[in-house]
């Protein structure tokens, strides 16, 4: 920290098919050298407020996903990572880890091939492609529960798988909203009644883990295309991607219900439009899915953290 207090954080923002990641590169707090689900424990309890400052109003906005670059407990390992929202923590991210992968490339800190990244939640890799692709090979994936109903103060029942992807999901195939841009105020609070309501019904995740992921699907308009969703994330924004932990849970549940096989490509569409390609490889009876992806820099910053600044650690809701 500088004698007049300031601290200087370094970060790099890029975004995967229009959902933003903002990775902070350095400056940050010192978390030790645990594994990475202790210090995503020591960054909540100790330094939430730096979250705030990095991703919320006024240096971010609800839709940044922050990233805070760890060295890996493993030296097999190109980085560790902390993902991060307006609210929390996410236990992993599809779309960021691409942003983070196109962003360890732009800093030359890693060339094509497959890289191991260390998450909260595990470790996954990532193939870095010569096109600048990005294909991340994502933890085990599973439905744990099956076409469950839950009633929806003002939209009455409606139902829906609850899915692991890395994040707990709740993903309807059956509403009547239509996914486009100019619906996101409805789908937004649609998905936000849903998931009040899997919170007051009791329905969750296992170990009884908040469901804070809410996904809505349509068929796709693109030739080629499999399906369109709408991805609530659990402070309210919507992700501007496909989501990689959402299609992960998607292709889980795909693959539960017999509806795709092994090594097949399914193709998910987000709502603003872009699209990630999805595959699965089974182990030891598990599903891990594999997504790919584009994600393109475009900030380097340096953010001042002025004690003086009243607003200095962010608009926290
Ligand atoms: O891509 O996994 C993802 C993700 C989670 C929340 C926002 N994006």
């Amino acid at each position: 920290m500088a004698a007049n207090g300031w601290q200087r954080v370094k970060v790099i923002d890029s975004h995967t098919g229009g959902e933003p990641t903002r990775l902070v590169v350095s400056g940050g707090p010192d978390l030790g050298r645990g594994e990475l689900a202790d210090r995503l424990n020591e960054f909540r309890q100790h330094h939430d407020s730096f979250r705030s400052a990095v991703v919320n109003e006024p240096r971010g906005s609800d839709v940044v996903v922050g990233a805070l670059l760890c060295e890996p407990v493993d030296a097999t390992c190109a980085a560790g990572i902390i993902f991060f929202n307006n609210v929390g923590y996410l236990g992993m991210c599809g779309h960021g880890t691409i942003g983070l992968v196109a962003t360890l490339a732009y800093m030359n800190r890693i060339t094509p091939g497959e890289h191991r990244i260390e998450t909260p939640v595990g470790v996954v890799s990532a193939v870095l492609h010569e096109n600048g692709k990005v294909t991340v090979n994502n933890v085990a994936s599973y439905r744990s529960a099956a076409n469950v109903a839950v009633k929806v103060p003002g939209y009455g029942e409606v139902r829906g798988d609850v899915a692991w992807g890395g994040n707990w999901f709740f993903l309807v195939r059956k509403h009547d909203l239509s996914l486009t841009l100019k619906n996101v105020d409805e789908l937004t609070t649609f998905t936000w009644a849903i998931r009040t309501a899997l919170r007051e019904s009791g329905i969750s995740g296992d170990h009884r883990k908040e469901i804070d992921h809410v996904e809505l699907f349509a068929p796709s308009q693109i030739p080629g295309v499999d399906s369109k969703n709408f991805v609530l994330c659990p402070g309210k924004a919507y992700d501007r991607s496909p989501c990689g932990t959402g299609t992960s849970a998607k292709l889980a549940c795909l693959y539960a219900d017999g509806k795709i096989k092994e090594g097949q490509v399914w193709k998910q569409e987000s709502i603003v439009g872009s699209v990630f390609e999805g595959t699965v490889r089974v182990k030891d009876n598990k599903i891990y899915p594999s997504i790919t992806g584009s994600a393109f820099v475009n900030a380097e910053a340096e953010l001042i953290l002025n004690p003086q600044d009243p607003l200095c650690m962010g608009i926290r809701v």
